[in-house]
């Protein structure tokens, strides 16, 4: 058995990051596939009381440990290997604010947009999806600026800021039906750094499960 154990899937940016994390520190880690679109398998009692009360993926399970929130768990194998981890007070600091940000605002609207264009039954509301919309524009703006004047976010080298914030910047252009780095013209050198780090994959070829009905 690998040292960790991922639960995840192909269509995840949330478990992108993980994933991401664990091939760019060279972890020995394999993925355990969840029937999230099929099965519904995270709203089921079992996953709940068993995998993560909070019925999310990912989740990242190390020896007894069993973690869940991307942001928690990068943190973990950060403060455990040295990689990627911020130095110091204020970088922690730092870190944790871009994280944030990220996981309410960046990836947490460009998330469900995609699900509601891609896998949800009806697809999104138009008016939702007009307002998820608005809020991308306006936090991909904000990113936009603090990468036009640092190379990673919080400086001169990738911390776990970044591979946060990487979580769905990744999938085709056709899922969002708008081009994050056509847009934003720092975005994609950035993403271009990240792409260069030894160990990086696309969440397509990192996760199991694509494309859907596969795993
Ligand atoms: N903030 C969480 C978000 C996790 C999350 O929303 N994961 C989605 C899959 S992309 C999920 O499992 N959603 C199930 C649900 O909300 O019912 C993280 O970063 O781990």
């Amino acid at each position: 058995m690998a040292e960790y154990q991922l639960y995840c899937i192909a269509q995840s940016g949330n478990a992108y990051r993980v994933a991401l994390m664990l091939n760019l520190i060279g972890a020995d880690w394999e993925p355990i596939w969840v029937d999230f679109f099929a099965d519904g398998a995270t709203r089921k009692p079992d996953y709940r009381d068993n995998v993560n009360e909070m019925g999310e993926v990912p989740v990242l399970v190390h020896g007894k440990k069993k973690l869940s929130q991307s942001g928690v768990i990068l943190t973990y194998l950060s403060d455990l290997t040295g990689k990627f981890k911020p130095q110091g007070e204020d970088e922690r600091l730092e870190a944790l604010r871009w994280i944030i940000f990220d996981n309410q605002k960046v990836n947490g609207f460009l998330g469900p947009y995609r699900f509601l264009r891609n896998f949800a039954k009806p697809a999104g509301d138009p008016a939702v999806m007009a307002f998820l919309k608005g809020r991308i524009d306006a936090s991909l703006a904000i990113v936009n600026k603090r990468l036009a004047t640092h190379a990673y976010l919080l400086g001169d080298r990738p911390t776990i800021a970044d591979i946060s914030m990487t979580g769905y910047f990744y999938y085709p252009a056709e899922e969002f039906g708008f081009d994050i780095v056509e847009d934003h013209p720092a975005i994609g050198p950035w993403l271009d750094r990240m792409k260069a780090l030894p160990g990086w994959k696309h969440p397509y070829e990192l996760m199991p499960g694509y494309p859907l009905g596969t795993h």
